[in-house]
């Protein structure tokens, strides 16, 4: 029988779905911490009840956002090193894989981020959707070379995280003109790069992202503008090599339209999908820690780094 889910981790679990803790690299970081509480405050008295809880913990972290692949990966990292004949033992192990995984995931994102800042020149302006971590640091890495940047920000319905970027390029003195989703092909002439995030890119180079990337991408290849994705080798999705797709995550409607409107209207249809899926063929590269990679080229490195090596080891009872 599996064990006690330690409140800190249903509180994580929360925040996550919530969409208070957000961004895939966030999210990951926030699972490790929330197995390394489950080790460390358990009451169990053997190993078997420690995994038992373990394996709990991680099967209510991993339901909160089905789209977001670092979430799994992260997971799997600390599962596939699980170690030790005793309590103490594992609970190490466990404290241990946090982080270390912690400590790759802030290297990956400052590596990837110096990769990403090669391409943008000086006096360059950047268009954004969403707010991406990634994509933050590529930017702020141009600008620790003293390049002189300016970026046109998505606001990003329906959640708005358009406006944390905005905020975050102002701290880092970048000129930010926010627009309305709709008005991004108007203002695509005067944009030198869209760069966006990613929360899961497939083996055949395609971009799961904030809904609204796809057409974003479409657009900017109709007026030869270079899409960059910016995603660390955590957001590449292992389960995509043999066949599987990416579940694209439905939101609750209410973040689209406010109740009370709704029922005024009548009877209507909400939609609120949370990602959607941009074709390989229009996007120019996927910067990542390892380097810069052309989308089609992708699935030799999602082979190299996670071989066939999926599961879900929180799903067993071994
Ligand atoms: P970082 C976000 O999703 C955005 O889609 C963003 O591009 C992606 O996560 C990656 O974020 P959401 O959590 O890992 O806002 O680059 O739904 O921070």
């Amino acid at each position: 029988m599996d064990g006690d889910v330690h409140p800190e981790v249903a509180a994580t679990a929360e925040a996550i779905e919530s969409m208070e803790t957000r961004g895939a690299a966030t999210i990951a970081d926030a699972v490790v911490d929330a197995l390394a509480t489950q080790a460390t405050e358990s009451d169990a008295d053997t190993p078997e009840a420690l995994r038992a809880e373990l394996r709990a913990a991680a099967r209510e972290l991993h339901r909160t956002r089905p789209t977001a692949v670092s979430l799994p990966n992260a997971l799997r990292y600390v599962f596939n090193r699980l170690d030790g004949e005793s309590v103490l033992g594992l609970r190490q192990s466990v404290v241990t894989a946090a982080e270390t995984f912690t400590a790759q995931l802030d290297r990956a994102q400052a590596d990837l981020g110096r990769v990403g800042a090669n391409r943008l020149r000086d006096g360059d302006t950047v268009m954004t959707h969403c707010h991406s971590t990634d994509v933050l640091a590529c930017i702020e890495a141009a600008v620790d070379q003293s390049k002189e940047l300016s970026a046109i920000v998505k606001e990003t319905r329906p959640r708005n995280q358009g406006h944390i970027t905005a905020g975050e390029l102002r701290d880092l003195g970048v000129p930010v003109t926010l627009i309305v989703d709709s008005a991004a092909r108007r203002f695509l002439d005067e944009a030198d790069h869209v760069l966006v995030g990613a929360d899961s890119i497939a083996a055949d180079g395609s971009v799961v992202n904030k809904i609204g990337t796809s057409g974003l991408a479409v657009c900017a290849r109709q007026r030869d503008v270079p899409v960059v994705t910016a995603a660390q080798t955590i957001k590449l999705n292992p389960d995509t090599l043999t066949g599987h797709t990416v579940e694209i995550e439905t939101r609750d409607e209410a973040e689209v339209i406010d109740p009370e409107r709704r029922a005024d209207i009548g009877e209507i249809t909400v939609e609120n999908p949370a990602f959607d899926v941009t074709p390989p063929r229009y996007v120019d590269a996927i910067v990542t820690e390892h380097g810069q990679f052309p989308p089609e080229s992708i699935v030799t490195l999602i082979r190299d780094l996670y071989g066939t090596g999926t599961g879900a080891p929180w799903d067993e009872e071994a």
